[in-house]
């Protein structure tokens, strides 16, 4: 981390893992929501993959608990401005989902959508290769529900707004598909560090 000081005198300090245009949020974690948080139990909750893919197939939560968990430490980055640094989630890797449904070589895109009906779309690459979870636990805790528990989708290398929350599914298919916030002016794949915040950008 480095420290310049400006002419107030004040510390200005610069921290290299926050993107471009990103302040640190620190203890604060805001909630983005869309909708209402739906009361959903993990009794309720279903996850499915379906597009273009071998096998097509849902998990409930006792089934999706029999995959290999996984916990991903990192940071995280809202399009509105706030970054939080050192966040501790565990779920599991979508590696582990993609394995068992094995997406066909014309799948490219995702279409995310959630038991609300939120969507977002995401290049296919982007939720591979160790990148990309099903979390349900946030800091050793269930996930609240106001944060998209029971769980939600996590892919903390793109824009805030891709990880889904009250995850329902993920659709493959072999073209781009804009989402609820694509549609409305909102870059197709949201990566921070290239400040990819609107169509255009
Ligand atoms: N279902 C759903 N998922 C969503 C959103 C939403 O409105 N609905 N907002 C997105 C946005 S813009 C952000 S920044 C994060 C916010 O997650 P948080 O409320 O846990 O901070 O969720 C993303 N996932
Ligand atoms: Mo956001």
């Amino acid at each position: 981390m480095n420290v310049t000081r400006g002419f107030s005198g004040r510390p200005r300090v610069h921290n290299p893992g926050l993107p471009p245009g990103q302040y640190d949020a620190r203890d604060d974690w805001p909630v983005l929501s869309a909708e209402v948080t739906p009361d959903l139990s993990p009794a309720d909750w279903t996850f499915r993959i379906d597009g273009l893919v071998e096998e097509p197939r849902t998990w409930d939560w006792a089934t999706a608990h029999e995959l290999p968990a996984s916990v991903h430490e990192g940071d995280i980055h809202c399009v509105t401005g706030w970054s939080k640094f050192g966040v501790r989630f565990a779920g599991v890797s979508l590696d582990a989902f993609w394995e068992r449904v094995r997406p066909l070589p014309s799948a490219t895109h995702v279409v995310a959508y959630a038991h609300t009906g939120y969507t977002t779309n995401l290049p296919l690459a982007d939720l591979r290769d160790g990148r990309a979870w099903i979390a349900w636990e946030y800091d050793g805790r269930p996930l609240p529900a106001e944060h998209g528990g029971p769980a939600r989708l996590l892919v903390p290398h793109l824009y805030f707004w891709k990880s889904a929350k009250w995850i329902a599914g993920l659709r493959l298919l072999d073209h781009d598909e804009p989402g609820f916030w694509e549609r409305n002016g909102y870059h197709a794949r949201g990566n921070p560090w290239a400040e990819q915040r609107y169509s255009g950008d």
